[in-house]
């Protein structure tokens, strides 16, 4: 075997390396902290929720969405989505890169800015249409509600001294009315905790436009940049579905 059919034949066993998105597909990136039950207890993270904590999530998001040139992040928990336009084609949608490279960012990015290190898996989810992109955002923004009640419960009961164990097997099978009376009766009124809690935080492409002054011309002008929006007050079901509906019509491909 010369060397060139030996570098031919060892490449061959890069097997996933040929693996690209599909075309025309609109592409969303999810991340998620690797053991971060464990980890926000042993930083000392509020629980269930903690704004610093979700602040370094957003630093995290953002970060994508820029290195990444995605058009929304969406993040609850200890997850990010992260969104691209159909035709997007960084590293020509290869698989192995964006999956490696978007767990890189989101993990270096949160150990610099927490002094914390940890780590995040990331995975890619297709949506061939509009429908699915939407219906995606929902399932996501119903996870974060869904996780946000129990999380609320849960920690409840702990802080009243219940156990792990007997905490999980008192909510264990009951209904969404339950959870909120339980809560309720404890003085805590699920519908005024704070949005982004119960609904995730978007973020996403603003324009605006910036007054400057041209010394050619001397005269005072105004330009349109972009900047990142974070958004702590998503609508929600149908409403945040067209608002996701909104932001693709306004990226869809020429
Ligand atoms: N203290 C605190 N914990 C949070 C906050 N947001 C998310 N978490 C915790 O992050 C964890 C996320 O859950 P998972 O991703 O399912 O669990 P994990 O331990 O990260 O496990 P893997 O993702 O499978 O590695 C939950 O235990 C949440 O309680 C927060 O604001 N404060
Ligand atoms: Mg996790």
């Amino acid at each position: 075997m010369d060397s060139n059919e030996f570098e031919k034949h060892m490449r061959r066993q890069e097997y996933f390396h040929t693996l690209r998105c599909l075309p025309g597909a609109w592409v969303v990136l999810r991340l998620d902290g690797r053991g971060f039950t464990k980890f926000t207890e042993r930083a000392g993270f509020e629980k269930p929720f903690d704004l610093k904590f979700q602040g370094l999530m957003r630093q995290t998001a953002t970060a994508l969405l820029k290195e990444l040139h995605g058009i929304y992040a969406y993040t609850e928990s200890d997850e990010i989505s992260v969104l691209f336009r159909r035709d997007w084609d960084l590293f020509d949608r290869e698989v192995e890169k964006l999956v490696s490279l978007s767990a890189a960012i989101a993990s270096a990015t949160f150990t610099l800015v927490s002094q914390h290190i940890v780590h995040f898996d990331s995975r890619i989810w297709l949506g061939t249409d509009k429908a699915q992109v939407v219906d995606y955002f929902r399932w996501r923004q119903e996870d974060a509600a869904r996780c946000a009640l129990n999380g609320w419960c849960h920690w409840t009961l702990r802080k009243e001294g219940k156990a792990p164990a007997e905490a999980m097997h008192i909510l264990s099978g009951q209904s969404l009315a339950f959870k909120n009376e339980l809560l309720f009766q404890r003085g805590i009124n699920f519908n005024a905790v704070p949005l982004w809690q119960r609904r995730g935080t978007g973020i996403y492409w603003e324009r605006y436009e910036k007054a400057g002054y041209d010394p050619q011309h001397e005269v005072e002008v105004v330009a349109t940049r972009n900047r990142v929006k974070i958004d702590e007050e998503l609508p929600m079901k149908d409403a945040y579905g067209m608002f996701i509906r909104a932001l693709l019509d306004a990226n869809e491909a020429m």
